[in-house]
């Protein structure tokens, strides 16, 4: 399929066309999406505390194993620095359109609640969210609040080089059921299946679509990277909105090269 030219005007014209059409729309984002809220991607350096760690040397079940606190402190940081921003102009168009199109299904790998404080409805997080979390052991769903834990930390030792330290090791508590378990994030780690409700939906929808909009993703962590062409396949055009190429790029429908942040609004407004 040859992709319209990136930078070709027409594009948006058509696109928009489309968007006008589809009665069965599905938008399938990444960490891209929420880039222009401040949160960063899984392809930006970490940076801070955290520089010297690669995400996917962290979201695995072998680093939780290896090293528990580093892991759980990595994650309620992650999810105090989303409580710290605000979802941005490319997360309230989409919320936009589902609202006048409320056929409009959203799929995320994000694991932000970015999409949902838009004022948007998700159908799947197929990677989970970092404000859900659960017994390691028995799965037991558990209750933190992870800002609470992190400004305790902060409280405990505040700005100190001790204070940081220690941020980065907080304990995770046991869980309350077992006992036994650790509790940990209710995330999908590298090496771990999806939720089976989350991956079937997203599955479905792409399968039924007759539009499917790819913001924001590199197109390399599967499954997710392979729902885009379960549209191409069931015939109906996919559209990616990324400022750079990506795996995905070459078998786009359109290609609309630019932040999510401008491209959206200019898609939808
Ligand atoms: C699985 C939660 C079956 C964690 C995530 C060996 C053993 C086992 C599996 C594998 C293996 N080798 C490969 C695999 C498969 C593996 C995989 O795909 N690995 C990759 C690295 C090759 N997948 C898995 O393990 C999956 N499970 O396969 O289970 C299985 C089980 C056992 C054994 C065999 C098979 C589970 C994958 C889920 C991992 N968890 N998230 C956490 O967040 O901490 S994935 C994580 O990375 C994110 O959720 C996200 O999905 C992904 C990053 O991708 P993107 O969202 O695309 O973000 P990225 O940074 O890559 O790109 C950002 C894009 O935005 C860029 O294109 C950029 O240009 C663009 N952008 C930037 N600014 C903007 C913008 N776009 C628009 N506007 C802007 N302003």
């Amino acid at each position: 399929m040859s992709p319209t030219q990136p930078s070709d005007p027409a594009a948006l014209g058509a696109v928009r066309r489309l968007i006008l059409e589809a009665e069965r729309p599905v938008v399938l984002t990444g960490a891209g999406v929420s880039a222009e809220s401040g949160v960063p991607t899984f392809r930006d350096a970490q940076t801070g505390l955290w520089e010297r760690y690669s995400p996917e040397q962290l979201a695995t079940a072998e680093a939780f194993a290896a090293d528990p606190s580093l892991v759980w402190s990595w994650y309620l940081w992650r999810a105090r620095m989303v409580r710290a921003v605000e979802p941005n102009a490319g997360h309230r168009a989409l919320a936009a359109w589902q609202a006048r199109t409320p056929a409009l299904r959203i799929v995320t790998q994000n694991v932000d609640d970015l999409h949902e404080r838009a004022g948007a409805d998700v159908l799947s997080h197929l990677h989970g969210s970092l404000f859900a979390f659960r017994c390691a052991e028995c799965d037991t769903p558990a209750d933190v609040d992870p800002s609470a834990v992190v400004a305790l930390a902060e409280s405990a030792a505040p700005g100190s080089e001790a204070g940081l330290e220690a941020l980065m090791h907080l304990e995770p508590p046991l869980c309350a059921a077992c006992r036994r378990g650790r509790v940990r994030p209710d995330i999908v780690w590298f090496g771990e299946l999806l939720p089976e409700r989350a991956w079937g939906d997203a599955q479905a929808a792409l399968e039924e679509c007759d539009l499917c909009v790819v913001v924001g993703t590199s197109g390399v962590v599967q499954p997710a990277a392979s729902l885009p062409f379960l549209a191409l396949g069931a015939g109906a055009p996919v559209v990616e909105v990324n400022p750079d190429r990506t795996a995905l790029s070459d078998a786009m429908t359109h290609v609309l090269r630019g932040p999510a942040g401008t491209v959206l609004p200019a898609l939808l407004g």
